[in-house]
């Protein structure tokens, strides 16, 4: 996708903070943390949001969900991390390319407003 955002960030034509990647997918560290730790994973791919996925995406979803917990330890949630995906408008999803956000570093209330 010509235009996306994260498309532009797979590609290398704007910056990101990048602590993983591989032939799949990016994670980087979100541009406006909302926590001591906040990173984005993203598949490489350009799929609309949790709302576009068909059967042939579920070892792609499944190996994000592998990484996060290694990625989020290295990153120092020793302890625990929380996982988000919004969906679509309603799910208050701003940017349209599937993104995983990982949130910690901090002691998270239990319940999400
Ligand atoms: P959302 O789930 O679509 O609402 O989250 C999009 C996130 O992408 C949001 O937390 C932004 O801060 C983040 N982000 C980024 O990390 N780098 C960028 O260049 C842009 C947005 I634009």
């Amino acid at each position: 996708m010509e235009d996306c955002i994260f498309c532009k960030i797979v590609r290398g034509e704007i910056p990101a903070n990048k602590i993983h990647e591989d032939e799949e997918i990016v994670v980087f560290h979100d541009i406006h943390p909302v926590t001591p730790v906040h990173f984005l994973l993203i598949p490489k791919q350009h799929i609309v949001s949790l709302n576009e996925i068909e059967a042939e995406h579920q070892q792609l979803l499944g190996k994000m969900l592998w990484l996060a917990p290694q990625l989020a330890k290295k990153q120092g949630c020793t302890d625990g991390f929380r996982t988000i995906i919004n969906t679509g408008y309603s799910g208050g999803q701003e940017i349209f390319h599937l993104h995983i956000h990982i949130i910690g570093g901090k002691k998270l209330s239990p319940m999400i407003h």
